[in-house]
């Protein structure tokens, strides 16, 4: 940070502040982790200097012919780590992702069957306010109200009804395996395309403690942050029948030239994959997660449809007569960071929320193991139950930082092993 702190000591400042709060608190929000510092040193590299519109050996700009090395390479590393046939990594973001797969596989009008953002799906599988929603015709699914599982009759029930040109499972708020193959038979009953977007468990499915989607669906997107704990940004994978499509949909469908730092960063995450520290990384995640939801149960709290099976959790907090955002709030005053959530058939309003989303994925980066997840769920449990009690906050505030102490960022077992 040298160089910034010269030239732009204002910003430097900011920085600055974001590192010690990623130091100092303990991140749960569901969709954020802590990347390799192999990927800061990737996506903070001189490629960010380089345009290179098009694909490997069919550029638009001259000079390409170490960045063609690096695509191929990671357009390779990404199709073998999810088994797939064919890979775009040039999406700038998920969404870009999902806006080019549809690009890929309908028209403007047509019907698409995506989950309700309200019961965990994501704004870019259709709902009104995203630019997905403007141009498809948008039908959601939703969870069963009992169960709160994916309502799988519901789905085909839909599908028969609306016929929908393609059917997208994936979510960011949903706790539980989802059934690609069921999906599937529903999505060829009807004659649909099946798209899957697994942001959100890409890492364990990387690692195969989550069912691939890329053997049941015909294009599944992605980022690479997330549980893959690696560069920001979107892929696409597909079969190769779609791959011209795909490929044109991102460029030039939806985007110019490629952000080429972040594509070496995807490749060196779809290295890191592989290895069998990233596995051990992604079962912790998923023992972590337990973890937390049977201590927060056992203090009284809901968790949505009884568990997890992934990363994350959603927390019912109408028990309690505490919201989403007080919640929230309160756990941010004592250096714990989670995001209010609706919680399926939620009375309360998206920026009130009945419930919080709590993830694991970030936390196990820093080396939290399960006993140190009992102490979070304590504070978490001591916090919310006397939320208004304010004079004990600087008590919980020093127990968080305890935790954080223990396990200092940036020093994981990966990072000091021979990989890197
Ligand atoms: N939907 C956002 C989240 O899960 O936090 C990002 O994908």
């Amino acid at each position: 940070m040298n160089k910034l702190r010269i030239v732009d000591p204002e910003v430097a400042c900011w920085l600055e502040k974001e590192l010690e709060r990623e130091i100092t608190t303990i991140e749960l929000v569901a969709s954020e982790n802590f990347v390799y510092e192999a990927i800061l040193e990737a996506q903070g590299s001189i490629l960010t200097n380089k345009y290179a519109e098009g694909y490997p050996g069919n550029r638009y700009h001259g000079g390409c012919e170490y960045i063609d090395e690096i695509e191929k390479l990671g357009i390779q590393r990404a199709k073998d780590v999810f088994g797939a046939e064919h890979a775009n990594l040039q999406p700038h973001s998920g969404v870009n992702a999902n806006l080019a797969a549809l690009m890929a596989l309908v028209k403007p009008g047509d019907t698409i069957l995506g989950m309700n953002l309200q019961h965990g799906g994501h704004l870019s599988h259709g709902s009104k306010v995203s630019i997905v929603g403007r141009f498809y015709n948008a039908v959601a699914y939703s969870v069963n109200r009992e169960t709160e599982l994916i309502d799988y009759e519901e789905v085909e029930k839909l599908a028969g009804e609306y016929k929908p040109k393609v059917i997208i499972a994936g979510a960011s708020a949903y706790s539980r395996q989802i059934d690609f193959a069921r999906f599937r038979g529903i999505a060829d009953k009807v004659g649909a395309y099946f798209m899957v977007d697994m942001a959100h468990i890409a890492g364990l499915v990387a690692a195969g403690l989550h069912p691939n989607p890329v053997p049941h669906a015909h294009i599944v997107t992605s980022t690479t942050t997330k549980t893959m704990r690696g560069a920001r940004g979107g892929i696409i994978l597909c079969k190769k029948e779609f791959a011209e499509k795909v490929d044109k949909a991102i460029f030039p469908g939806t985007q110019g030239g490629p952000i080429l730092q972040n594509v070496l960063a995807k490749a060196v995450t779809f290295k890191i994959a592989k290895t069998k520290e990233f596995r051990e990384y992604q079962q912790q995640i998923l023992k972590n997660a337990r973890r937390m939801a049977s201590n927060l149960h056992n203090c009284g709290f809901r968790i949505v449809s009884g568990g997890t099976d992934n990363h994350l959790m959603l927390v019912d907090l109408r028990g309690l007569g505490v919201t989403g955002q007080e919640a929230e709030d309160a756990l941010h005053r004592v250096g714990i960071t989670v995001n209010k959530n609706m919680i399926p058939y939620d009375p309360n309003p998206p920026a009130v929320t009945s419930g919080i989303r709590i993830g694991l994925a970030a936390v196990t980066s820093r080396g939290f193991v399960e006993e140190d997840v009992d102490e979070i769920a304590s504070i978490i449990c001591d916090v919310l139950k006397n939320i208004k009690d304010s004079a004990e906050y600087g008590r919980y505030s020093a127990r968080v930082k305890d935790l954080c102490r223990k396990h200092p960022l940036y020093l994981s077992p990966l990072e000091a092993g021979t990989l890197l």
